[in-house]
Order: structure tokens, then sequence, then C-alpha cells
């Protein structure tokens, strides 16, 4: 265990302006901010102490990049479609806490603070408790699973995520009976996401789900991509991967899943509820308001003349999905 003690610091470190900056952002992104120095000094080695990880988090990215080559793929959940090239599913992305442009969030997402990182599961369960990302990473087998994501702007890729089943995780908490949704708010780095100054949609970025769609195996609590740890642009340190639904459901930068007994607001509900609902299961029946969502452009088939794909109920994952929607008018659910 490498741990960096303040007294194993040189002096002119210590008192660099921008490692004091860095440090405070690292603290603020613990959830440590507002305690006096010494106790955050101390607070923020015994967190690094308990979780075997250093201060800076070298260590931690080391183990969670040696996890991410170690995955297996689960053929069984994976379409053998062609996969969208790397360098497309990390420059081509929506995060709109870094700007609202394509490209926004792979130039200034670097920005963000990734290590400490902890994850807060709360709400209606038996034992709530705060996971730090180190523990996170050992939950569960890390698989790989190729996943086709559709974005309700009509445009889709093709992504080879690492994770696990999101009820890995909500499994340790114990829901209570009284659980019906969980929602998902995303990490807010004012100092790294420049987008959180404006009001285009209410901060944190704010998602939910049916517990019972949480819970379906397909839900994947991603922390990596083409055996690799997540880029900052697509959600590091973890983010959802939920395939049959439109993009925008998939949160990003997870600090704090909350399961409740009432359907929860989101903020696209919020920022537009005629235009987004709450299921926003990907469905070619059902326009947008603005645009069809019969079919829709893969990213890398961009040439004028390729012709968009169909859109699939479901994404395509109507066989095992769709008896979770059964009996519902999804028309009316959007
Ligand atoms: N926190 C946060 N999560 C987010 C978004 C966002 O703006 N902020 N955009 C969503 C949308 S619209 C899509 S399509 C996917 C894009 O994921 P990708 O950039 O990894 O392809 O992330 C989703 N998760
Ligand atoms: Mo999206």
């Amino acid at each position: 265990m490498l741990i960096r003690f303040p007294s194993d610091i040189p002096a002119s470190e210590i008192t660099s302006e921008s490692v004091w900056h860095k440090r405070r952002a690292l603290i603020a992104a613990a959830g440590l901010a507002g305690m006096g120095l010494g106790g955050v000094a101390q607070t923020a080695r015994a967190a690094a102490s308990a979780s075997g990880t250093t201060i800076d988090g070298s260590a931690s990215l080391t183990a969670a990049q040696a996890a991410m080559q170690q995955a297996t793929l689960n053929a069984a959940l994976s379409t053998d479609e062609a996969r969208t090239d790397y360098d497309a599913v990390t420059s081509y992305n929506n995060f709109y806490e870094f700007g609202v442009n394509k490209d926004s969030p792979k130039r200034q997402a670097g920005a963000l603070q990734t290590r400490p990182w902890t994850v807060r599961v709360e709400g209606e369960v038996l034992k709530p408790r705060t996971f730090d990302i180190d523990d996170l990473l050992k939950l569960a087998p890390m698989e790989e699973r190729i996943y086709r994501l559709r974005c309700v702007e009509a445009w889709s890729m093709v992504v080879p995520w690492v994770g696990y089943s999101l009820s890995h995780l909500l499994r340790q908490v114990e829901p209570t009976g009284q659980a019906a949704y969980v929602t998902f708010e995303t990490v807010m780095q004012p100092q790294a996401m420049p987008g959180l100054r404006y009001p285009v949609l209410e901060w944190p970025y704010t998602e939910g789900l049916r517990l019972d769609e949480a819970m379906h195996p397909l839900t994947l609590l991603a922390f990596g991509l083409y055996g690799k740890l997540l880029p900052n642009q697509n959600g590091a340190p973890l983010r959802l991967a939920v395939p049959w639904k439109y993009g925008f459901k998939s949160a990003k930068s997870l600090v704090t899943i909350r399961l409740v007994r009432e359907r929860p607001m989101t903020s696209w509900m919020k920022s537009a509820p005629h235009e987004y609902g709450f299921y926003a299961n990907v469905n070619p029946d059902v326009a947008h308001p603005r645009w069809s969502q019969a079919n829709e452009r893969r990213i890398g088939e961009g040439g004028l003349f390729t012709p968009r794909r169909n859109t699939l109920p479901f994404n395509g994952y109507g066989e095992q999905v769709a008896s979770l929607y059964q009996g519902m008018d999804l028309q009316a659910n959007y």
C-alpha cells in the first residue's frame, strides 16, 4: 500500500497553489468540503488508507485498469454487429455538464476528478452504504457486453462496455418492499464542468428507472469500454448502460443511487415534459415531437448515400424486455 502522507510531500509541492487547488478539488469531490483543513487531510488519508489506494489514486487506477483487461465476453447478452470505432465512441459524446456540442466532452472532461470516488446507495433499503470505487470494481466479475446505443437524437453506435449487472450492487443494499423506483445522480464538479453554469438542464443530471428495470440483467453498471477504463467523456469512473432505452437514461459519472417509493422526476422530464417521458424505451412508432424515431444514423456509416437503419422496438432487445411492459400503453407511456 502506497500512501503519501503530507510529511512525504516536498514543501515545494505543498506550497504550490496549483497543487492546493487540485487537492481542494479532490476533497470537494469526495464530499469532504467544509471541514477544518486538518480534519480534511486526516479524513482523506483515512479514506485512502481504508480503500488501499493512494491519495492521488494512481494505485486505484492501475488496479481498475487491470480489472478491465480481465473482463470476459458475455456473448449471450452481446450483439455481433460491427463495433463503432473507439475514436468515434470517445469523441462524439453527450455530456452536457461539459457543454452541449458533441466534441465538448472530449475537449473539457480531462478536468474531471475521478479519484477518490464514492457512490452513495440509499433510500428504501435495509443497508444504505457508501461504496468506494475500489470496492465497486470488485463487487462482481467484470463482463464485456457489446450493446447497441440509440440516442433520442436518432443516431446510434455499438459499444463494447465493461461492467456487471446493476442488480449485483442493488442486492447488496437490500431494497425494502416499499422500493419501486431508482434514481441516479451524476457528480457536480463546478471547477471541471463549465456546463453547470448554464440552466440547460436542472443539475445534478438525474435519471430514473423502475426497480424491475434496474434489476434486469441487461441494465449494466459500466466501468470501461474497449477493455479500458471509461474515458471521462464517457462517464468515468462509472455510468449506466441501459440498451433498450434512449441514451439519455444512461446517466454518467454516478455518485448517488437512491431507491424510492414514487416515480421520480428526471432532468429531461423537467426540461421538456412532452418531449421526454419517464420510460424512454426506444420505439420507432412514437415520434419525438420534432423528428421521427423510425430510423437512425449509425455513427461511422456516415456516407452521404448510406441508408439510415430502421430503428427497432426496444432497440432490438424486445425479446428480453418486452414482458416488463405487458399491458402498458407504450404510446402514452413514452
Ligand atoms: N450526466 C450525464 N449523463 C448523460 C448525458 C449527459 O448530458 N449528462 N447524456 C446522455 C445522452 S443524451 C447520451 S446519448 C449518452 C451518451 O453516452 P456516450 O457519450 O458515452 O456515447 O449519455 C447520457 N448520459
Ligand atoms: Mo442521447
